[in-house]
């Protein structure tokens, strides 16, 4: 298994399995990866800003974002003033199922997204996504017209191996996927052979890119953390397109 937990520390390292190269920027790295394009960069959005991303995205009037114990706090009746963060659910077998996790979706209102079956009306843009998002744009030459929020509250929430390869997304899309709180691993493997893997820890303020054919060759997942017991979210802006 390749292992990323190691920062990265020259441009050569782990160029024995797949070679990684600087970004042309000078921010990250480009991961060459067999079928799909991957590009990390550990620390996209300095200390201050990622510390301001998650008091904003988290402010509410009713606890902390800092020391709460988020897993078992009544969420009820917060009044949440940035995001506004719900529970969704899946039907399975009759039942309905909460998903391990929060999620929220933002984007351009003629943008409707669906996802595990779930359709998501967006909730308007503003500013603090916005500015995340221009500074996606600059990196990845990419407009993008919606987000995906996920929270996961502790170690306990996660999410299952899956790929983002609905209709709407397009052929072969570009997706950034941005991080701030505790480190969580994403995992990354070979739909057609599950042991070959890529562990990346995704750790507060970094981004990382998959582009090119990679949601058709590769799967990926965040997986339970037991030791985890704060909070991360992960935004994951997307380009939903008009024709689905
Ligand atoms: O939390 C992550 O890093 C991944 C999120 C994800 O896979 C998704 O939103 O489809």
């Amino acid at each position: 298994m390749l292992d990323l937990f190691a920062e990265p520390s020259s441009e050569l390292l782990y160029a024995d399995r797949y070679p990684m190269r600087p970004h042309p920027s000078g921010v990250g790295h480009i991961i060459d990866v067999p079928d799909g394009e991957l590009y990390y960069a550990p620390d996209f959005f300095n200390a201050k800003v990622s510390d301001r991303a998650l008091q904003v995205l988290l402010a509410n009037d009713r606890y902390p974002v800092l020391d709460t114990d988020w897993q078992n706090a009544d969420l009820s009746s917060i009044q949440w003033q940035t995001i506004q963060w719900r529970q969704d659910v899946i039907q399975m077998y009759g039942k309905q199922i909460p998903l391990p996790r929060l999620s929220a979706w933002h984007g351009d209102s003629d943008r409707p997204y669906t996802y595990s079956r779930i359709q998501l009306q967006p909730q308007p843009w503003n500013p603090a996504l916005d500015w995340l998002r221009d500074q996606l744009q600059a990196v990845s030459g990419v407009r993008f017209n919606s987000v995906l929020l996920n929270w996961y509250r502790s170690g306990d929430d996660h999410i299952s191996w899956h790929t983002d390869a609905e209709p709407e997304l397009g052929k072969n899309p570009t997706i950034a996927s941005v991080n701030f709180g505790e480190t969580r691993r994403f995992v990354l493997r070979r739909s057609d052979d599950h042991q070959q893997k890529i562990d990346i820890p995704l750790k507060h303020g970094s981004l990382l890119l998959m582009s090119g054919a990679l949601q058709h060759h590769w799967q990926h997942s965040v997986p339970k953390q037991a030791k985890v017991k704060n909070s991360r979210l992960n935004l994951t802006f997307r380009v939903i397109r008009s024709d689905s």
